[in-house]
């Protein structure tokens, strides 16, 4: 799902004796909109405050909910790293994201505009959504959940999602998202790990212009697991399904003839909200477990601060799909909680063509827009006149999350589709986290291409090195957050050893995100990918991430992957997979070798020789997760002529069989 992960034990191996070299300069400077700065919701003071009292702060941010018992208890660390925050409170999670805001006169406000890939659109206010959710609450009761139960949900990206999700938290149990695009391995082993006792799927979902179905994966996974007892279907697409009597039922069937009408039961803050599962690289997926109070808190608060949101004015986008971490605290926690009025798109940015995604900014006037890097690098490559087709006029911050964003990808986000005027917020945070950790605040920070520059108010994270020391500014290493935070994961589900171990045991009494990071000279971060990505050249730890945004700097470069591959004279030797913008594409079909060697001397002239890829291979795509982020390690089984490892992840799998056969034999030479 989302990353590739291994546990942190054994990753310090790989950035071993010497720090990560610090190789990429960026001078550039952006300082907030003085008129966005006026008014921003959160000023500098709230580092202050927040630094002066870090829990005093969490306190008061947790006011911005409606809790049944208010928390006299902020946060319990008597037994690290198992945290609870605000435990003596109660809430229900459901009723502030929606019925709080009905109550406060806001029933119209449109909570959802719903557009589907084939076109269809529907506006669902909050008053809608809150009959809608209470609806499908009671529909769950009389389906047999209960309270402290686990419900898979495998759904493409249309409001019943959202509502499923809101109806799990509304009745007390535990929600678990199964990516649309996963296996039904992947399904099974979900369900049975966190032994669900209902299914939430579709008949289907749009997808590239055509139907995609979704049930029978379903029906396939409940052939290996047992437990599940109902299965609950959204009619979406009317395709034929298969039906198992007594166990399937129509979602319009049983929601529709329920009352709207559903008194919510005040639950403990640290109750569990939902399962998320991530990939590990070895064994089988971790569920990351979130709970309710502390979870809400930090996700409604930094979509307040991060995003600036004004709810009575502001159209917001967030472009993810619901079965990332992103869909859970951008899309459905974070706003919903907020009041904020959002756009939720179904299907792909080049359906049916490729300014899709600035044809709906245009049609609702979006003025928030949160995207990721991946999408950002295939919108350059595509051109800059389909933007320039579309009016982009009311956007006003644009923000970017899943990977670092390389700074050339930052500058054409700036320009084509902010206008030069909108602040961006690289937001860096994890599953794991729950929310926001990293990222400028937009009425505040003077932003550099490619940095998430500092923890958030509340927040405390630094770069350490292979022994636990701080590093200067200026030096390089490993993320880590050295305090608890409200929105932490909890355990991972089932196993608290595997969550000590992953990540509280590699840097005693810290948490260790398994990313790399640099401190420039003003001490803020810039993250270089995953420390298992890191590659070691003659002794030197150099990051996939800085030779990657080498290349996109490369005017005929729109994206990059870059890995190391075993090298018996240096240790390990830069292979970089290319993808070329417009006519620099045929340009590698004839004079490739030409190319390759400008690609290279680029490198070797931004980051130094060291840093020069020993091959660099044009491809038309990358392999990628569902979440977008790059699968390195298929492309090093590519690059070390191995079988390729497991890619039921991957969104398409025949990206690799096409980069396995443009593969030239020999590396090329210096
Ligand atoms: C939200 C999400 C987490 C990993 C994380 C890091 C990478 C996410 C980033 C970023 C650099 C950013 N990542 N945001 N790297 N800059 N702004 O992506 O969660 O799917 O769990 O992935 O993604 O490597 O550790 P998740």
């Amino acid at each position: 799902m989302g990353r590739d992960t291994s546990d942190a034990l054994g990753m310090g191996d790989v950035v071993s004796n010497e720090s990560l070299a610090n190789l990429l300069k960026e001078e550039r400077r952006f300082a907030p909109p003085a008129e966005l700065a006026a008014q921003a919701n959160v000023t500098a003071a709230a580092y202050e405050q927040a630094g002066a009292d870090r829990l005093g702060f969490w306190a008061e941010q947790a006011r911005r909910l409606s809790w049944v018992t208010e928390p006299t208890e902020t946060l319990d660390w008597s037994n690290p790293p198992f945290a609870k925050w605000f435990a003596d409170g109660t809430l229900n999670v459901a009723y502030n994201c929606v019925d709080r805001h009905v109550e406060a006169g806001l029933g119209d406000r449109v909570a959802l505009h719903f557009e589907g890939e084939p076109g269809d659109s529907r506006a669902i206010t909050y008053a809608e959504l809150k009959d809608e959710v209470s609806r499908a609450a009671h529909a769950l009761t009389e389906l047999g959940v209960r309270k402290g139960d686990r419900v898979a949900v495998y759904m493409p990206m249309i409001p019943e999602a959202a509502v499923a999700m809101l109806a799990c938290a509304r009745i007390g149990a535990a929600h678990s998202v199964v990516f649309g695009g996963f296996s039904a391995d992947a399904i099974a082993a979900r369900i049975q790990d966190a032994d669900a006792k209902l299914v939430i799927t579709a008949d289907g979902g749009y997808r590239r212009g055509k139907p995609s179905a979704l049930k029978p994966a379903v029906d396939e996974a409940l052939t290996r697991v047992e437990g599940v007892e109902r299965v609950l279907v959204v009619r979406r697409t009317g395709q034929d399904v298969a039906w198992t009597e007594g166990r399937d039922v129509w979602w319009d069937e049983i929601v529709q003839r329920q009352s709207a009408d559903h008194t919510p039961e005040a639950f403990d803050a640290e109750h569990p909200l939902f399962i998320l599962y991530t990939s590990g690289t070895t064994g089988k997926p971790k569920g990351i477990l979130h709970t309710s109070g502390g979870y809400l808190t930090q996700a409604a608060y930094t979509h307040h601060a991060v995003f600036d949101l004004k709810p009575e004015t502001d159209v917001y986008w967030c472009t993810a799909d619901i079965g990332w971490v992103t869909g859970h605290s951008y899309i459905v926690y974070g706003p919903l909680a907020n009041g904020a009025t959002q756009v939720m798109y179904e299907g792909t940015p080049d359906t049916p063509h490729q300014g899709r995604f600035w044809e709906i900014v245009q049609k609702y006037g979006v003025t928030i827009l949160y995207t990721a890097p991946t999408a950002i690098r295939t919108f350059m490559k595509w051109g800059d006149d389909i933007p320039a087709k579309f009016d982009l006029s009311s956007l006003r911050i644009l923000g970017s999350v899943g990977e670092p964003i390389n700074p050339e990808a930052w500058i054409w986000y700036r320009e084509h589709i902010g206008g030069g005027r909108c602040p961006i917020v690289d937001t860096w945070w994890q599953t794991e986290t729950g929310a926001m950790m990293i990222s400028p605040l937009p009425g505040v920070t003077e932003t550099k291409p490619g940095s998430a520059q500092r923890a958030l108010p509340g927040i405390a994270a630094t770069v350490v090195d292979d022994e636990a020391n701080e590093v200067p500014d200026g030096g390089g290493g490993y993320l880590v957050l050295t305090e608890p935070w409200p929105s932490m994961l909890r355990t991972i589900w089932g196993d608290d050893q595997r969550f000590i171990d992953t990540y509280w045991s590699r840097f005693e009494g810290r948490y260790f995100a398994g990313d790399g990071a640099k401190k420039d000279d003003d001490g803020d971060i810039w993250l270089l990918g995953r420390v298992d990505d890191v590659m070691l050249v003659s002794g030197h730890n150099i990051s996939t991430t800085e030779v990657e945004s080498a290349l996109v700097s490369h005017p005929k470069v729109a994206e990059a992957a870059v890995v190391g591959a075993a090298d018996e004279t240096t240790g390990q030797a830069i292979v970089a997979f290319v993808i070329l913008r417009g006519t620099a594409a045929a340009e590698a079909e004839t004079g490739g070798e030409a190319l390759v060697a400008e690609l290279r001397n680029h490198v070797g002239a931004t980051l130094g020789p060291i840093a020069k890829p020993q091959r660099v291979l044009p491809v038309a795509e990358l392999p990628k997760t569902r979440s977008g982020k790059i699968m390195r390690r298929l492309l090093r089984d590519v690059a070390e002529n191995r079988q390729l490892g497991d890619v039921t992840t991957l969104t398409d799998s025949s990206v690799m069989d096409l980069i396995q056969a443009k593969l030239p034999a020999a590396p090329s030479e210096d």
